[in-house]
């Protein structure tokens, strides 16, 4: 079974991005031929630095293997080396319809947020992320929550492709979204009405898997909780409720055990074990990434080889998906640029 899931370089992985997403790119190795993509050409469709785009590339790589990513048991690579993912983009666009990617919702908020430019690619997002899906015919694809509007839509444009061009045949195969139990959703701490996130959230809300370990235990201890004193989830207590599902997540149990074991504590007292938790979760991932990131010579050539598997597993596809839609010469293959 394949299973593929895209991930922004930026430096700053929150812990939503860790629990939501990269400890199920790990965890997936065990079960299938895992094909994890730096997407950084999903990053150019908002404003960004060319010589950075570069560097937090390496930056997101060396958290994945710090994380635990085996290059000898995935593929791990950068979108941008592999060409097919730009060229389905453009063949898929033309089953997909123009007002659902207007009405996406990841477009409405970041389009909205937008002060410059609101780029065509920006609109095209979901697309671009159902070629990168689809070009490896993956079965899974690991992501959080706040994903699954993108992979609805995904689902629909191979379901499209393949009634308008399959004559019967299953030629792009429609994935299934694969959630965590817990922690598919980590929300900010500051505002737990909101999810943790890159961009919009607030800087004492959002754990970095790079913060010092300080830093994390502040952010943890000061996070916002509410009226009452049990720690229980309840949805009139989306701050405690959050911090749940992270020790649940951190430690691997189900957020009952959590509840029960600090049925007679307090919210001071909970917040401190939550705050110990995440920083031995997250400590040594942290420096494993400082001794990964050293080396860029060594995060390139992971990159490179795992660039030229992708792009050979794409390139198959690639050869049915124009034959299927009567693109190129009849009948000749092309070789593998
Ligand atoms: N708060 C979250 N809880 C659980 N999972 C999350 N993900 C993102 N936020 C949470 C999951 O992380 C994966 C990789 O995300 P990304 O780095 O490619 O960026 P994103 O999805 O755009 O989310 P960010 O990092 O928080 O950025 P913005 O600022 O855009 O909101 C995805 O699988 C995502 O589901």
């Amino acid at each position: 079974m394949r299973i593929f899931s895209g991930i922004q370089p930026t430096g700053q992985k929150h812990l939503g991005n860790y629990i939501g997403a990269i400890v199920q790119y790990v965890a997936s190795q065990e079960r299938g031929e895992g094909i994890f993509c730096i997407v950084d050409l999903h990053a150019i469709t908002v404003p960004f630095d060319p010589a950075e785009l570069r560097e937090r590339g390496y930056d997101t790589a060396a958290i994945l293997l710090a994380a635990g990513l085996d290059p000898e048991r995935c593929t791990l690579f950068r979108q941008s080396d592999v060409p097919e993912h730009t060229e389905l983009t453009w063949l898929l666009s033309s089953v997909t319809e123009l007002g659902r990617l207007q009405r996406m919702h990841q477009f409405r908020d970041k389009s909205f947020g937008q002060r410059e430019l609101v780029s065509a690619a920006l609109l095209l997002y979901p697309v671009l992320q159902a070629a990168d899906v689809l070009a490896y015919r993956a079965s899974e694809v690991p992501v959080g929550e706040d994903q699954r509007e993108h992979l609805e839509l995904m689902r629909d444009a191979a379901r499209r492709f393949n009634a308008r061009f399959g004559d019967g045949d299953e030629v792009l195969v429609v994935p299934e979204h694969r959630i965590p139990q817990v922690g598919a959703r980590i929300m900010d701490l500051q505002d737990p009405t909101r999810k943790m996130s890159t961009t919009g959230g607030s800087p004492q809300g959002t754990v970095f898997v790079l913060d010092e370990p300080a830093a994390i235990g502040k952010k943890l201890r000061g996070a916002v909780t509410d009226s009452g004193s049990e720690v229980c989830r309840a949805p009139e207590k989306p701050g405690v409720s959050n911090l749940i599902e992270i020790l649940a997540a951190v430690r691997g149990v189900e957020p009952a055990a959590v509840e029960a074991e600090f049925a007679s504590a307090g919210y001071g007292e909970f917040k401190a074990a939550v705050a110990g938790a995440v920083v031995d979760y997250l400590a040594p991932v942290r420096e494993r990434y400082l001794q990964l990131r050293a080396d860029e010579t060594a995060l390139e050539a992971i990159l490179e080889d795992g660039a030229r598997r992708a792009h050979e597993m794409a390139h198959a596809t690639m050869l049915d998906v124009r034959k299927r839609m009567g693109l190129g010469a009849p009948r000749r293959d092309r070789a593998l640029r």
